[in-house]
């Protein structure tokens, strides 16, 4: 088959998705069913953009055939836009040439950019080794160098180690992470956090030259809440926990998604209501570097494999605020793991054939989104970045500890006498199993603990749980704060969650106040 979708055997057949509803939430267009049958499109850009998301590809400038601009409407730079390429060791830019091609490229065909990326352990050049201000610079430099015309940023990549430990990296750029009271974690305002500086420097960029670039952190083995065997996904809860922390200097999480099998890397059946918690956090979710081994389909180039993007597409489709999906490469050759034959194309150089793979997808985009009207996606709110950091000279000094702790808290020396808390839950259940979110709200004082027992129906278990220490795992069961989230100023919330199997309806949690 050709790569020229003009092409193409007109496809005839009428998807049984009602007509598309618009719906601008937070600058983004969603998409509700409402009316009658229409025609199919016959492009993954096409039915994408119907549904109210993106669909991508990560792109070099010797891979910028016709069907590019033709298939997809994001780009990635695979390669061009990492510091090795245009970063100097003072974190000034070099050779954009390529970043400039690929930008050029996606603009003449409308389609978005994603640059890729800033601070990552690896491909860092130059970089590497560069203390937080140089970061800086670099983050100023490639931020101004593109402005609106790159649409999300990965800052910070790759940030968790390996091996579902839960615990940050601890090569450079890590090693300028400092724990300053050796409680376990970088949270805290007296800590030092390569993320956190890195995320509020990006954030006062954009806020000081009126930038609508939004700020992603990227990460891979985060995509499911558990890993196979059902062990809790910690790579996974330690992104969550860095997202809900510096939520307000974070706009969008990717999702790597190089599924294969390691015993990390699964298509878990909790995909989608891992990309639900993190929607609920008020950021964007997108599938950034999508590739399926076809060994996940014992073999099966065809069928299994289609299955499986199918799934993966359907996933994002029924979260309204993932709204995006890059695949890592065109075809299986040109892939950085040929092997594993994981993308929606074979063929090469510019001549390339469909799969089953982007059948299924572009069955699975056309049928759109099947989202509830009566649970609309929160607006997130970007609140300006602490007065104490503007003006920010062109290279910044790395952020101090006098700059304000992120998450709402109150002085631990507050006079005020514990007050009490109460707390709410919101289910998200499939056939056995469900996500709970609870929102611990501290009363008319501040708190400065707090737990939250609820009494589980039988046959629910918690398998899992985040933002919180748990006790008991049926029946009975209670969540108390840990060290970053006890501390509740009066009538400011804080949210916690846990997975589990079988029904949870009709919990209610009561919630006591320290
Ligand atoms: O696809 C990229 C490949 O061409 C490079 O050789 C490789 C070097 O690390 O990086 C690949 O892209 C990576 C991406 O930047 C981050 N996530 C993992 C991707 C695959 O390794």
């Amino acid at each position: 088959m050709s790569s020229n979708p003009s092409q193409h055997k007109k496809r005839t057949r009428i998807a049984l998705l009602p007509a598309a509803a618009l719906l601008l939430v937070g600058g983004t267009v969603f998409v509700q069913s409402t009316g009658p049958a229409v025609a199919a499109e016959t492009t993954l850009r096409a039915a994408a953009a119907k549904a109210g998301l993106f669909f991508g590809v990560a792109a070099s400038p010797g891979r910028l055939s016709s069907i590019v601009g033709q298939e997809f409407n994001q780009l990635t730079p695979e390669n061009d836009m990492k510091p090795s390429t245009i970063a100097t060791s003072s974190g000034a830019l070099q050779n954009t040439g390529a970043a400039d091609t690929l930008v050029n490229h996606a603009q003449s065909n409308n389609m978005v950019v994603r640059g890729h990326t800033m601070v990552w352990h690896s491909q860092a050049g130059s970089l590497q080794g560069a203390n937080q201000a140089t970061l800086n610079t670099f983050i100023g430099n490639a931020l101004t160098r593109w402005g609106n015309r790159i649409a999300y940023w990965d800052v910070v990549n790759e940030a968790l180690e390996d091996n579902n430990t839960g615990r940050r990296r601890t090569q450079w750029p890590h090693t300028l992470n400092r724990d300053a009271n050796g409680d376990g974690d970088f949270f805290d305002s007296t800590d030092t956090d390569v993320i956190r500086d890195s995320f509020i420097r990006a954030k006062q960029v954009v806020q000081q030259n009126s930038l609508s670039t939004k700020l992603c952190i990227n990460d891979y083995d985060v995509e499911g809440l558990t890993v196979q065997g059902g062990t809790a996904n910690r790579k996974a809860n330690a992104l969550y926990d860095i997202v809900r922390t510096y939520r307000q200097y974070i706009d969008c999480v990717g999702f790597q998604s190089h599924f294969n099998d390691n015993p990390n890397s699964i298509i878990s059946n909790d995909l989608q209501a891992n990309i639900q918690r993190f929607a609920d956090l008020g950021v964007e979710v997108h599938l950034t570097e999508v590739d399926i081994d076809d060994d996940l389909s014992n073999n099966d180039i065809g069928q299994g494999q289609a299955d499986n993007y199918r799934k993966v597409v359907r996933a994002c489709l029924n979260v309204a605020r993932c709204t995006g999906i890059t695949v890592w490469g065109i075809s299986d050759s040109e892939s950085w793991r040929s092997s594993e034959r994981g993308l929606l194309f074979t063929g090469g150089n510019g001549n390339y054939q469909r799969k089953a793979a982007y059948t299924a997808v572009l069955d699975e985009l056309n049928k759109g989104r099947t989202i509830s009207p009566t649970t609309p996606p929160v607006t997130p709110t970007t609140p300006p970045v602490s007065p104490t950091s503007t003006p920010v000279p062109p290279t910044t000094p790395p952020v101090t500890p006098s700059d304000p702790p992120v998450s709402p808290s109150v002085s631990p020396s507050s006079p005020q006498p514990p007050a009490g808390c109460s707390a709410s839950v919101s289910l998200n259940s499939w056939t056995g199993g469900f996500v709970a979110t609870v929102r611990v709200t501290a009363g008319s004082a501040p708190i400065n603990g707090w737990s939250v027992g609820l009494t589980l129906p039988n046959g629910a278990t918690v398998s899992n749980s985040w933002n919180s220490t748990a006790t008991g795992t049926s029946g009975a069961v209670r969540f108390s704060n840990v060290s970053y989230n006890g501390r509740i100023a009066a009538g400011q919330s804080t949210e916690f969650g846990f997975q589990g199997t079988g029904t949870a309806t009709g919990i209610t949690p009561t919630c006591t106040a320290s």
